[in-house]
């Protein structure tokens, strides 16, 4: 029985696309920021006549429930019956990552549960077959997911480029829409590799841009780290928009709040803006900046939250006045 935290993180170079679906082993590597103050907190105990799963308060959709125990199964063959009670702190399939933290603090929760012990980076490995962003979310900070090169994936993980006070740079996350995505990350992927012209161009060219990241990371070079990140979005929405048909995760007010991230920059302040799957913006620049930035884009965008960059996941004991409420007989 076990509880963790982790917290969801923003890619700066993309993932999107499979080498092979069924282990989640990506066609490019990647590199993310992970975020404070948003997190999934996650319980698994194994107290339960029948697997039961409440996600943010709700009984787990039947699609949610699967993915759920099937994790577990991955993490503990021929483990008992659970109790998973999982509740994130900020708007879930909305392309803000919640998949990443979901997973880490689900990979974890449940290997403490069984009393495994694995080491950071098979952690990583596991989590990725949950979902693969998450296996960027087992440490806080920076963090690189390499594509690897080997067919069982066991090369095919998160490492920690830096931590979080090696540089101290905001997220000012613009919601402009906290509802569902229009299409889940898995099928979008699967739809652009197989449709979209664009595909291989992303693939091929995706290491540049994971280079001069890792690099403007370790100098703090925040205009080098800025372009690369804007580089590898573009590519990768070109990428959605040119599969057939087309994904646009876009909306109007997700380019105005672009144009006013690039208004500011040529008024001096670097701060360079990215998009996952969905419309929110997310802006990454200097502390200093980043309520200037979070003000300019109130005046169309009525939630702007700025973050910090976060730690990696924690274990926590059990809330069991809360898990209390959660109880099947
Ligand atoms: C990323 N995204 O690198 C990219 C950028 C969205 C756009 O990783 O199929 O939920 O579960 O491995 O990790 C979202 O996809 O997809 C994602 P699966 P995941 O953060």
């Amino acid at each position: 029985m076990a509880t963790a935290i982790a917290h969801p993180n923003i890619a700066l170079v993309k993932y999107w696309g499979k080498r092979d679906v069924d282990l989640n082993l990506p066609s490019t590597s990647s590199i993310s920021v992970t975020l404070d103050s948003f997190q999934t907190q996650t319980t698994v105990r194994w107290d339960s006549p029948r697997d039961v799963a409440w996600v943010d308060g709700k009984p787990a959709t039947p699609a949610d429930a699967k993915k759920i125990f099937k994790h577990l199964d991955l993490i503990t063959p021929g483990r008992p019956t659970a109790r998973v009670i999982t509740k994130s702190n900020f708007p879930v399939a909305a392309g803000l990552a919640s998949s990443s933290s979901a997973f880490a603090a689900l990979t974890i929760a449940a290997a403490d549960a069984a009393g495994e012990r694995f080491s950071p980076e098979e952690l990583s490995c596991l989590a990725r077959q949950g979902s693969g962003s998450a296996c960027r979310s087992l440490w806080g900070g920076f963090v690189e997911w390499r594509r690897g090169l080997l067919n069982d994936g066991s090369d095919s993980h998160g490492l920690h480029l830096a931590p979080r006070d090696h540089w101290d740079l905001r997220i000012v996350v613009a919601i402009i829409d906290g509802g569902q995505k229009k299409m889940p990350s898995t099928k979008g992927m699967i739809h652009t590799m197989e449709t979209s012209p664009m595909y291989q161009a992303w693939t091929l060219s995706s290491d540049r841009d994971v280079s001069e990241a890792r690099h403007a990371i370790m100098e703090r070079d925040l205009e080098s780290l800025g372009q690369a990140m804007e580089r590898s979005t573009l590519k990768m929405h070109a990428t959605m928009m040119t599969a057939d048909p087309p994904i646009r995760y876009w909306k109007s007010t997700s380019v105005w709040a672009m144009d006013a991230v690039e208004d500011l920059r040529r008024q001096g302040i670097s701060a360079w803006w990215t998009m996952d799957a969905g419309p929110n913006v997310k802006i990454l620049c200097e502390a200093e900046h980043a309520e200037h930035i979070a003000q300019r884009l109130r005046v169309l965008v009525d939630e702007v939250l700025v973050l910090k960059i976060g730690e990696g996941p924690q274990r926590v004991p059990d809330d069991e006045e809360a898990l209390a409420r959660f109880v099947v007989r």
